[in-house]
């Protein structure tokens, strides 16, 4: 099993871990590109959200959760943030096992397209 985040899900690769429950794990990325930036990825392998089949679709509502609550523990739910799920090559995807990054921290520069 090759997959990097599957290895810190394992405990094989050490993360700095913001939040875990029996479904998820968020943790800082490596690289932070705002004062906050957090990943929050699902146990369970899936490489994007094009292979959650529909009956699992709720990992995606129970991720808006834990950000939901990340958000208000952190402090910027009041100022606002960014959640963003590359998927695929044109989306920039670098790491294959969905995951969703929360940026906030700063008043975040419009993206391109
Ligand atoms: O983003 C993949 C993100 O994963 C990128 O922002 C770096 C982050 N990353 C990669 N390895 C680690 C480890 N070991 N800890 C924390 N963060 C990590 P993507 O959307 O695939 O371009």
């Amino acid at each position: 099993m090759s997959c990097i985040f599957c290895k810190i899900i394992n405990g094989e690769i050490p993360c700095d871990k913001v939040y875990e429950d029996d479904k998820v794990l968020a943790f800082n990325d490596i690289n932070p590109v705002a004062p906050y930036h957090i990943l929050i990825i699902p146990k369970k392998h899936y490489e994007s959200v094009l292979d959650i089949e529909d009956k699992d679709m709720e990992i995606v509502s129970h991720i808006h959760s834990i950000i939901n609550k990340i958000a208000k523990e952190k402090g910027f739910s009041e100022t606002g943030f960014r959640i963003i799920n590359n998927c695929k090559e044109d989306g920039g995807q670098e790491v294959k096992h969905i995951h969703y990054h929360v940026l906030a921290g700063k008043k975040l520069p419009m993206y391109e397209a």
